[in-house]
């Protein structure tokens, strides 16, 4: 394994542990985690591995493969900036029940394509450190320890969803997770036995005020549910009701993250059903539902996921935060190269640079490699 030919290389012994951890695409279930809803997420084949030898003197030295020099010195009481600070954060939240770690990291998620690089790096950090002291923490324990660190430390207010997917998923399943009780069920997931492939179209772009609107998506949410006095926007039973009394964009993103939790039950009750084809008309609403009540699509996604279902796919839907990023599409095998190719000349007439297409399959969560 490279990871630890660099980790011998860079600190002369072998490392004790190596963990990997995984990317994810959200099926289904957008911005509903910080309103206690539901997701329905899945692994992917690409991630981070963490290769880690404890240390007890505080001291961390980091070395990623992707970030080639000599390896960085911190500490836990470091505000360090760039892809250092998700695993710095990640021992900020342990504390004293860490005393520093020798670290190497290689990575192969698709830069910018939204799907969870961080999270993979926070997963990977901290499995192998609960491995290593004996914290005893769960899969879940640790999808929460770092989503504390990014939003404590990181200062990124996301929601569970990306953590929980690259701790807990497993292999050809997705994860029905409820974000409130933090219950989960994997899902098994056999697009290949329906003759279909979800392909992730990675739109290589990514708008620089993501972060900012992400914030003020939630500040809005949490507002919305503060007027209509619902501990969270997931415990709207009447609809209507509930819109009669909000306005604007309140209104607009209670639209979304209501309907958008029934469309997470209605998908899982049409996979329970065997009707794995028939999920595609939710993938569309939800991305309607994004793009028109929630306004995180941009025309990179708005036009990956038309020219998607122009070329043949079942739905398509922007997946993740937004703004750029990636989207998925639901296409039966024999038309990939058709949906590729109408997202391909869409890109071209709009003068976009040129999407990446990648095929996703179900992959599995965070586990010990050595
Ligand atoms: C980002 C966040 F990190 C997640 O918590 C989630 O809110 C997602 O956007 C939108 O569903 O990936």
């Amino acid at each position: 394994m490279r990871v630890v030919e660099a980790f011998r290389a860079a600190y002369g012994a072998d490392p004790q542990t190596v963990w990997r951890a995984p990317g994810r695409v959200n099926l289904i279930g957008e911005h509903t985690d910080y309103n206690d809803g539901f997701v329905l997420p899945f692994a992917v084949p690409w991630g981070v591995t963490a290769a880690i030898t404890p240390r007890t003197d505080g001291t961390i030295r980091l070395l990623s493969l992707q970030a080639p020099g000599e390896p960085v010195t911190l500490t836990s009481h470091d505000q360090s900036a760039g892809w250092t600070r998700y695993v710095v954060g990640v021992f900020a939240m342990l504390g004293e029940r860490v005393r520093g770690a020798d670290i190497a990291i290689d990575g192969d998620v698709p830069p910018g394509a939204g799907l969870s690089s961080s999270a993979a790096l926070e997963v990977a950090v901290a499995s192998a450190l609960n491995d290593l002291h004996g914290l005893g923490l769960t899969p879940m324990e640790v999808a929460l320890l770092s989503q504390k660190a990014e939003n404590d430390f990181v200062g990124m207010p996301c929601g569970i969803l990306d953590q929980a997917a690259s701790a807990l998923c497993e292999e050809g399943h997705a994860l029905f997770l409820d974000c409130r009780s933090l219950a989960s069920r994997n899902i098994p997931l056999d697009l290949a036995a329906h003759g279909l492939s979800m392909l992730i179209i990675d739109t290589q772009v990514h708008h620089q005020h993501a972060d900012g609107e992400y914030a003020k998506r939630r500040a809005e949410c949490e507002s919305a549910a503060r007027k209509l006095g619902v501990p969270a926007l997931r415990d709207v039973t009447d609809l209507a009701a509930a819109l009669d009394q909000l306005q604007g964009d309140e209104r607009k993103r209670t639209m979304h993250i209501v309907t958008e939790n029934h469309r997470v039950e209605a998908l899982i009750g049409l996979l329970r059903a065997g009707a794995v084809t028939e999920i595609g008309a939710l993938l569309n609403a939800s991305h309607l539902s994004l793009r028109d009540q929630y306004e995180v699509s941009s025309p990179e996604l708005d036009v990956a996921v038309e020219a998607a279902v122009r070329g043949g796919a079942r739905g398509a839907r922007m997946t993740g935060g937004g703004f750029g990023g990636s989207a998925i599409a639901l296409v039966p095998v024999e038309r990939l190269s058709s949906v590729e190719e109408s997202v391909t000349a869409a890109y071209a007439e709009h003068g976009f640079q040129a999407p990446r297409f990648l095929p996703a399959t179900p992959a599995r969560g965070a586990h010990r490699l050595a």
